[in-house]
């Protein structure tokens, strides 16, 4: 199978993480940002992830290609309960506050998806309509710091038990990871020890790096 994604889009970490916990191979297909061509080709508009299944279909939706690929190769592996408490949690940590740290940082990576001057530019101008100035954002990093860092601390509680081989994993772990991911490029974050741990654990097992050695 292939997967069409942006290395920073969590919606895709989702479908990168079900194959690399089941250690499944795939192709994994970064397209440039501003390309508008490949993805509405293959599902009718402009999103990733794609899979791209083995018979030549099509499937977007990052919580339907994880189901799908659970079930494709057994045994099951998202067979633990949801937590309501920790799903409260990342509907609070995936807000503006959340968006407004992260997103303007991706274009300093040297990401694939921002290889091209012209694709830094459309993500740029697209983003800044719902966020405002990239700049006026960075220049918020502490406040969104502080925001966020609460919401770190009330997840870390819940998060005790959660770095275990034993446990069986669940929806909330392919919700809460990304997001996490997404937060290890913001240099002045300070992730309580739980968490860190869950995110480097999480990294391990399904094979998805983190951005903490490339942090700003
Ligand atoms: N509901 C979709 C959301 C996917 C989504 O919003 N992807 C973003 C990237 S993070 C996207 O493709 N946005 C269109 C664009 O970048 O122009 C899913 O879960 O897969």
């Amino acid at each position: 199978m292939k997967l069409y994604v942006y290395d920073h889009c969590p919606y895709c970490v989702r479908a990168r993480m079900i194959f690399g916990l089941k250690k499944v191979s795939y192709e994994l297909k970064i397209i440039l940002n501003d390309d508008e061509k490949t993805p509405i080709s293959m599902v009718g508009k402009k999103v990733v992830p794609i899979l791209e299944k083995d018979d030549g279909s099509y499937m977007p939706e990052s919580m339907d290609i994880v189901h799908y690929v659970d079930d494709f190769y057994p045994p099951k592996l998202l067979t633990g309960k949801s937590s309501a408490e920790i799903m409260e949690l990342v509907e609070l940590l995936d807000d503006n506050a959340f968006r407004q740290l992260v997103t303007p940082r991706f274009i300093s990576l040297g990401l694939p998806e921002f290889a091209t001057a012209g694709a830094i530019s459309y993500f740029t101008e697209k983003k800044q309509q719902s966020l405002g100035k990239f700049a006026d954002c960075l220049a918020k990093t502490a406040t969104l710091c502080d925001e966020i860092q609460t919401i770190l601390v009330k997840l870390d509680a819940k998060l005790v038990g959660m770095v275990s081989d034993q446990r069986e994993l669940s929806t909330d772990d392919i919700q809460l990871f990304p997001l996490l991911r997404n937060l290890s490029i913001v240099k002045e974050l300070k992730f309580p020890e739980n968490v860190k741990r869950y995110m480097q654990w999480m990294s391990q097992k399904s094979g998805v790096d983190l951005y903490f050695d490339r942090s700003i």
